[in-house]
């Protein structure tokens, strides 16, 4: 397979933001070799992350994880790099952070999952159509 420049969409969630780990996140993304196109700090509203989340509607984590995703402010990014999709999801590490492996986000900063379900960190676009579909929600001017 060759490698692809693509982009992705980076979300800090309110638990990272929260935490002060924003720098972090990013840190790690640009020492991986990923430019930042695109960065904001913002209050997500219900619309974007119904739009965001359409996929996940009907689950019994939507209505929590939605709540969650609107409890304070997000870092939204776009970032690019070669095969950054897959790269990206490689650096935020399994869903469930007491799953993720350490030396990935999640694995060395997510707390148990027990405790705080649905706080994980970080989202990352987990397709290219994904990817630019976030993107176009989140930068609809990019
Ligand atoms: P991903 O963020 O690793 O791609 P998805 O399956 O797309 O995982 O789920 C989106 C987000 O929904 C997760 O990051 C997490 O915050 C939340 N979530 C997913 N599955 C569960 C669950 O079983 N319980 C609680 N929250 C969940």
């Amino acid at each position: 397979m060759t490698a692809q420049t693509e982009r992705s969409l980076v979300i800090v969630k309110p638990d990272g933001y929260r935490r002060g780990l924003t720098g972090e996140v990013l840190r790690r993304i640009e020492a991986k070799g990923y430019t930042l196109a695109a960065l904001q700090v913002t209050e997500a509203t219900r619309e974007q992350l119904a739009e965001h989340y359409a996929e996940h509607e009907g689950k019994p984590f939507y209505e929590p994880l939605v709540e969650f995703m609107s409890s304070g402010p997000v870092v939204v990014a776009v970032i690019e790099g070669n095969d950054c999709i897959k790269g990206f999801r490689s650096l935020a590490g399994a869903t469930n952070p007491t799953e993720a492996a350490p030396g990935s986000i999640r694995g060395d900063l997510g707390r148990d999952w027990g405790l705080k379900v649905q706080q994980n960190i970080v989202h990352g676009s987990d397709s290219t159509e994904s990817a630019e579909r976030e993107i176009g929600i989140w930068f609809p001017n990019l």
